[in-house]
């Protein structure tokens, strides 16, 4: 270990769209500085857990930090989604969580990099034992932009919700708003404000983000001054030496330049069986090629069903020869990124968006919940993708039919236009990556401290 090196502790929290961006930072910053990443246990999803090891046997010179959490009474919290309950033990952990950290560093440490979703526990820790803290915000500046916002509105607005105006930068509409802020004393509620009153008292935050895909929200940021926001994005993905997971189906190798439509939505997204069958018949009737992975629960471990059972009969037969359908973990940046990929439709997840960006794929946007619909106006302003910003989403009834997807689906693929504002968005997302402007001015708050 170089002690002329800065030593900084990574803490990401729960899922996979939190894990993989802290990955992607920490392997980033390895080779300049030396890098703990914690690891808290057991992790909530196999997906999880799968990663760490590929990712701790691929980077050897990454210091693993292992946290086992104490058993935990879910019976206390019924009918909460196990990510965010991860995020409030993280929350109720964080004091033994740093004395560990502490205990056990090697070499003192420099600067602490903590989720957002755990900023209101970890920013406090850090400040009294003198070690600065930075914010890895895992969503897009937009999003970022609304939530450093959003306390401010709900001291004037506390009973109820409405649109939400960002002054200076757009109007939210209430539509777009995660479904759990519509209840002011909702636990997420009062954690999301928790956690972005903390963000703003940091020594800064880190965006995956870059300047091309976010002009506006990067300005507005920027122009509150405190803290800096410093965009590192486009990340580039982790290289794993040894992968436990298939990487990318060898059908696609076979399918003709840009034919193929990749749909997934995401690592926790799960879709009704309903929407499922609507969505394979939209497929089937665009007449478009496509790969489509399929998630059914919220973690991976509850994925039980037959692809055939949720298909339908006949399904998987008719469209054989044009259509692959997966239910298990593809390298989705290796699929982006792959020749025969022409199209994505996505939920949206900030991951997703970034990795489309990064290798030019249009989008067709059917976010699904949470920071979704944010994301998905990004998409749409940038060139991106399609935004039909009446599809249902979280908590909504109405399914999406089976014509509405087809149309959709062929309305992206024969778009041109949209190909070529995609194009400009993947050059502006290499461009951006190529020099890592970002990570050297992070570097260098960094060495500051060393
Ligand atoms: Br599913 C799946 N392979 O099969 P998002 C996901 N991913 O590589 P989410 C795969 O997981 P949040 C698969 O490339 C992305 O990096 C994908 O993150 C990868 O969505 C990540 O896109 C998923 O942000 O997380 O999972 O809904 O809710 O935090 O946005």
């Amino acid at each position: 270990m170089d002690p002329s090196r800065p030593h900084i502790a990574l803490l990401p929290s729960a899922g996979m769209g939190h894990l993989i961006p802290f990955s992607r930072l920490a392997a980033s910053l390895s080779d300049l500085c030396t890098v703990t990443m914690i690891s808290i246990l057991p992790t909530v999803s196999t997906a999880e857990s799968r990663h760490f090891t590929d990712f701790f046997n691929s980077y050897g010179k990454i210091h693993p930090l292992y946290f086992q959490l104490p058993p935990l009474d879910s019976l206390a919290y019924p009918n909460t989604d196990p990510f965010f309950l991860r995020w409030t033990r993280i929350i109720e952990t964080a004091s033994d969580i740093f004395s560990h950290l502490l205990k056990s560093a090697p070499v003192p440490i420099s600067a602490i990099i903590t989720d957002s979703a755990a900023a209101s526990a970890i920013l406090p820790l850090a400040k009294s034992n003198g070690i600065p803290c930075y914010v890895l915000f895992t969503s897009s500046a937009a999003t970022l932009s609304f939530f450093k916002y959003f306390p401010t509105y709900q001291d004037s607005n506390p009973v109820s919700i409405g649109n939400v105006e960002v002054p200076g930068l757009r109007t939210v509409p209430v539509a777009s708003l995660p479904r759990p802020l519509h209840d002011p004393s909702h636990l997420f509620t009062q954690t999301l404000i928790g956690n972005s009153l903390s963000m703003v008292k940091s020594d800064g935050i880190i965006v995956n983000t870059f300047e091309y895909l976010e002009p506006d929200s990067l300005a507005w940021l920027r122009g509150e001054h405190s803290p800096p926001v410093i965009a590192v994005g486009p990340l580039p993905p982790v290289k794993m030496a040894t992968s436990t997971v298939p990487t990318v189906p060898t059908w696609l190798d076979e399918q003709p330049e840009s034919s193929v439509v990749y749909i997934s939505f995401g690592s926790r997204t799960a879709m009704s069986k309903e929407q499922i069958r609507e969505l394979g018949l939209g497929l089937e009737a665009s007449s478009c090629r496509f790969l489509w992975v399929i998630k059914t629960s919220v973690v991976d471990t509850g994925d039980q069903t037959e692809l055939s059972q949720l298909l339908g009969e006949g399904f998987l037969e008719r469209v054989k020869d044009r259509g692959f359908v997966t239910k298990g973990w593809v390298e989705q940046d290796d699929v982006l990124r792959h020749k025969s990929v022409g199209g994505f439709l996505s939920h949206c997840g900030w991951n997703s968006v970034t990795e489309a960006a990064m290798h030019g794929v249009r989008v067709l946007a059917w976010p699904r919940m949470g920071d979704q619909r944010i994301n998905a106006d990004v998409v749409a302003r940038s060139g991106l993708g399609l935004w039909p910003d009446n599809w249902s989403w979280e908590g909504e009834e109405g399914l999406v039919n089976a014509a509405e997807i087809s149309h959709r689906v062929k309305e992206m693929m024969s778009d041109e236009n949209l190909l070529k504002t995609a194009q400009k968005v993947g050059e502006a997302a290499r461009s951006a990556a190529m020099p890592g402007k970002g990570l050297a001015e992070l570097v260098r708050k960094f060495e500051g401290f060393a």
